[in-house]
């Protein structure tokens, strides 16, 4: 079926950094999937055009040495990081998409801006961010039931899922590792899918430990793993003493081991919780997470 996020040669071309004509052939020969419209013109899946390019950057990739790829990778990051694409309005049609539960169209949206140069954090928080907020406030209010707010979830974590598969990602052999998780009693799942992804966009080997997670066997996982980077998500609010003892623990574990800690979500959004709570980053938003990482990578490339 030919959807509306179908792109056209001239915009795979401008994805792909490559000429009309070269798309045109490739789409001929096979190499690169194509439908065709009624009246004969070639259209192309988003899906289908992020995993041509992650192929051809892979096959690329193995070409060189290490240190050229290393290089080159850190390129590719300053570039996708450094500019300054067009501001990414947010509006109304993911939230659509996921209560409606279009997974593919969901899926495509959020391909689409990947392809169009949009970071994961970027299109974390203007697109799927404040859909899901949307999906909390009308469940709040009553305007949508249980079910419809799982049902929207759910739809998230495929479209999700279906970025994540679409990623450009170059591993290094040596591999920076992070663990994310949610803090314990906390059964919001998708900042931590979030959050993994943003760092497994960098190239970050990433454990995702999961949901509910007691400080004091996440102390036990970092103590084995020695991650470079933890990060918590808590979407609902638990200032309780014994949380706050767990921690300090759990941070001189961390200390010892040389990790980071990022802590993100709105139970961690209050001064109060921040001091209770010390971490090297405490970030507002996924992009801060994305700039927080890079900057660990850099000082890693450049040590
Ligand atoms: C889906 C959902 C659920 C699902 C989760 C399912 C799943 N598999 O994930 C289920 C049904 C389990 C659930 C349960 C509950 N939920 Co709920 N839920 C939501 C909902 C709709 C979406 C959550 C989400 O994914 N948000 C997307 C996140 C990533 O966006 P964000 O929170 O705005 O985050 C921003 C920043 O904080 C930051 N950020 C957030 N996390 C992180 C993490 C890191 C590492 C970083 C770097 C940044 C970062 O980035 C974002 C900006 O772009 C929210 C609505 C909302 N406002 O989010 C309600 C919401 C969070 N839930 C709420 C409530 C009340 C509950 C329940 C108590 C309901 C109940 N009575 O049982 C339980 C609590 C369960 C528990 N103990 O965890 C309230 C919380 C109110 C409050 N102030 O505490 C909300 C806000 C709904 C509402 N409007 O009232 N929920």
């Amino acid at each position: 079926m030919i959807g509306r996020n179908n792109l056209t040669s001239k915009e795979v071309a401008r994805l792909l950094g490559v000429s009309e004509a070269s798309v045109k052939r490739w789409a001929d020969k096979g190499l690169l999937p194509a439908l065709k419209t009624v009246g004969g013109h070639r259209r192309f899946r988003p899906e289908d055009v992020a995993s041509f390019r992650r192929e051809n950057f892979a096959r690329e990739a193995t070409k060189h040495s290490d240190a050229e790829n290393e290089i080159a990778i850190s390129k590719r990051l300053s570039v996708q990081y450094s500019a300054s694409p067009p501001d990414l309005v947010s509006d109304d049609s993911l939230f659509t998409l996921l209560v409606e539960g279009y997974k593919e169209e969901a899926s495509a949206r959020m391909i689409n801006l990947y392809l169009s140069q949009y970071t994961v954090g970027q299109i974390a928080d203007a697109v799927l961010c404040p859909a899901m907020r949307k999906v909390g406030d009308l469940w709040h209010s009553g305007e949508l039931s249980v079910a419809e707010e799982h049902f929207a979830t759910r739809t998230a974590h495929v479209a999700l899922q279906a970025l994540k598969d679409a990623l450009v990602v170059v591993r290094e052999e040596r591999g920076r590792s992070a663990i994310c998780c949610s803090m314990e009693n906390d059964y919001h799942e998708l900042p931590i899918h979030v959050a993994a992804l943003v760092l497994e966009a960098q190239g970050w080997s990433v454990i995702n430990i999961g949901m509910s997670t007691p400080f004091y066997s996440l102390a036990e996982a970092v103590e084995t793993l020695k991650p470079g980077v933890v990060c918590i998500a808590s979407t609902i609010i638990d200032h309780s003493d014994r949380a706050g003892r767990e921690y300090a623990d759990f941070s001189a574990v961390v200390k010892r081991t040389g990790s980071a800690i990022v802590l993100g979500g709105a139970g961690f959004g209050s001064e109060h919780a921040r001091q209770k709570f010390p971490a090297d980053l405490h970030a507002d938003n996924f992009r801060q997470l994305e700039e927080f990482a890079l900057t660990l990578y850099a000082s890693d490339v450049r040590g």
